[in-house]
């Protein structure tokens, strides 16, 4: 029955056993799963927006060749999350729907404007950074299809990553205005980049479970302090200040104090009023109605050529 089964799949966890799509599985395992990785996919694909803004003003063919090139890889990461979710039995355009409605949730930190060529630095250097710390955990989450896509989207965040701190050396040791450019940067996206690992372990509705079934393999908290630890001395390196004027070494415990997350404002991006909810829903519409002839006419090909071969 039912919690021999329960208990079976948990035996299977535990012991690192992956689940594939064809395996016995709880439907909120299933349940969950769908919630995060369709939310995880809409980042992806809402997350090109906020670059999006700079391609055509990048300052050089070498800077938009590596942007574009960037963009589009989070296209595809968009695009393998949609298909390893496809496999517990939703479809694109479901997911696709839930995210126009505003009933499926994407980063909050895609709802922040893009004002300056450093705040593309700033985003591969801590968005894409915060990714990564997030993502390698996944690499070795318990759902096989999420967990290989993982590893294929790490390496390519992490040349993204790669490419944000590179533009941050060069604006924070290039003239005085691309100094102050840079620490504008990191002042107005560091606080966001913390906001993206979610609420604290004690106030995350989901840690618990996700973590027991090993969907998630680190909580909130974890991951957000691992973060902080790599990402101060790559900030001293540039020779920024974090805005944070409660930052200290703890020697005792071997990582960094910090101060605090103004929840009301990561509440209330969530809830949809951040400085550009509204508009990158707009644009995600907008796209998605004008693409509706290109998918009509790949459908009304794909089945002229079947008749052509059954005929
Ligand atoms: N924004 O119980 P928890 C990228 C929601 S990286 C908005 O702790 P969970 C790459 C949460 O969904 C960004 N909502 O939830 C890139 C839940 O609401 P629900 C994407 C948030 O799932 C870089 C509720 O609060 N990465 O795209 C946020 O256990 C540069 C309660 O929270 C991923 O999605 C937030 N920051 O933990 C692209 C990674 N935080 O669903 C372009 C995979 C929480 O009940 C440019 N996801 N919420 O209505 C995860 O690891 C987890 O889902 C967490 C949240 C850690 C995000």
């Amino acid at each position: 029955d039912r919690e021999v089964l329960e208990e079976a799949f948990q035996v299977k966890v535990d012991a690192e056993t992956r689940i594939e799509p064809k395996d016995w599985m709880p439907d909120a395992y299933r349940k969950n799963l769908i919630r995060q990785m369709s939310q995880h996919a809409h980042s992806e694909v809402v997350g090109m927006l906020p670059e999006g803004n700079w391609l055509t003003r990048a300052p050089s063919l070498k800077r938009k060749a590596i942007l574009m090139a960037k963009i589009q890889d989070e296209g595809g990461h968009g695009l393998y999350l949609y298909s390893a979710a496809e496999t517990l039995g939703i479809t694109r355009d479901q997911m696709y729907d839930q995210l126009l409605d505003g009933s499926a949730k994407y980063s909050s930190i895609f709802n922040y404007p893009t004002l300056n060529w450093a705040d593309i630095g700033a985003i591969g250097w801590l968005v894409d950074g915060a990714a990564i710390t997030n993502q390698i955990a996944l690499c070795r989450c318990s759902y096989g299809p999420y967990a290989r896509a993982m590893v294929k989207i790490c390496k390519e965040e992490s040349f993204h990553q790669r490419q944000g701190y590179d533009i941050m050396m060069v604006m924070a040791e290039g003239t005085a205005e691309q100094r102050r450019m840079a620490q504008d940067a990191l002042n107005r996206w560091w606080w966001p980049a913390l906001m993206m690992f979610g609420p604290h372990d004690a106030e995350s509705a989901h840690t618990s479970q996700s973590m027991k079934w090993k969907i998630k393999r680190s909580s909130n908290d974890e991951l957000r302090q691992k973060f902080i630890d790599a990402t101060v001395p790559q900030a001293e390196y540039l020779g920024l200040t974090i805005p944070d004027d409660q930052l200290a070494w703890n020697a005792a415990e071997g990582k960094y104090d910090w101060g605090e997350i103004d929840w009301d404002e990561f509440r209330n991006v969530v809830n949809g009023n951040g400085l550009c909810n509204r508009e990158r829903l707009e644009t995600r519409r907008k796209a998605h109605e004008g693409g509706q002839w290109v998918r009509e006419a790949a459908l009304a090909y794909a089945e002229k050529r079947q008749q052509r071969a059954a005929s």
